[in-house]
């Protein structure tokens, strides 16, 4: 089941970095070796039937994950869940969805079209949660996606593909805080997400976050093809519980501010 796991993230893996130039060589500068540990990856959806979180998550309940904690986003209307294998060195997969019916009907509009177009056998399909952008969309449709929500103009550019992978600071050898690896970051010529600060959280919600903002790919739209925020990267260092087990959840108002290193410079 493990290695089918590892098969799964490595497919994710390159198929994030065809649009994330920036994280490979990130990734080379932090790590000495084998010590780039992924914590999590994070997937963005629709609360539409057809796509749900739950439809996503069923290609990791399929390899041995679970469900372990549900997260509230009302300002960008989103809801949230976060995944966890028994197996610990396994990436958390942390999925958020767009609440449909709170946006407008402009809105609501563009993305049942483009919802409605998915090839339903492609959703159960294992190449799914690599797939990418599988539809048509205007420029127009996003530009109007994007005056109203960032998360939805994104998610209807680039379709179901990891919007990040985040390092885990606490299995890096030669690193020890989130400020050291943010200058390291920072020193590579990266721009970081300033959103709430560089490092969002602290020891004492167990949880240190920073992200880079978002690589610029090109997006071919049915009548022209321009550059967008595609996918950033991120940083995160975990503290111990009680129990002297790391915290293993997110932090929505740390994570309200994640969401935002997919919006233009
Ligand atoms: C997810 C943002 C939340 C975290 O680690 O708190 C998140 C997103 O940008 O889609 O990943
Ligand atoms: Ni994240």
């Amino acid at each position: 089941m493990t290695a089918q796991v590892s098969e799964l993230f490595n497919n994710i893996w390159n198929n994030y970095l065809e649009v994330t130039p920036s994280a490979k060589r990130i990734h080379e500068i932090l790590g000495s070796g084998d010590d780039v540990i992924n914590d999590h990856v994070a997937y963005r959806t629709f609360n539409l039937k057809k796509v749900g979180i739950e439809k996503l998550a069923q290609h990791l309940i399929a390899l041995g994950y679970t469900e372990c904690g549900e997260y509230h986003f009302e300002a960008k209307k989103l809801y949230a869940k976060h995944y966890e294998h028994a197996d610990k060195t396994m990436p958390k997969v942390f999925i958020s969805e767009l609440l449909v019916e709170k946006v407008s009907p402009a809105t609501q509009a563009i993305i049942h079209k483009i919802v409605e177009s998915i090839d339903e056998s492609l959703i159960s399909q294992q190449n799914f949660l690599y797939s990418g952008k599988t539809w048509d969309i205007s420029f127009a449709d996003y530009q109007t996606l994007l005056a109203e929500s960032e998360y939805a103009a994104w998610l209807c550019a680039w379709g179901y593909r990891a919007n990040h992978f985040t390092v885990s600071i606490n299995h890096l050898a030669q690193y020890e805080t989130i400020d050291a690896v943010n200058s390291t970051v920072k020193a590579g010529g990266f721009l970081l997400n300033t959103t709430g600060g560089e490092v969002k959280g602290d020891q004492q919600v167990k949880l240190e976050q920073s992200s880079t903002l978002a690589d610029k790919a090109l997006v071919q739209f049915t009548d022209q093809a321009v550059e967008i925020p595609s996918c950033f990267y991120e940083f995160a260092k975990r503290y111990p519980l009680e129990n002297g087990e790391l915290y293993s959840g997110f932090v929505a108002a740390s994570a309200d501010k994640i969401f935002e290193s997919t919006n233009a410079a």
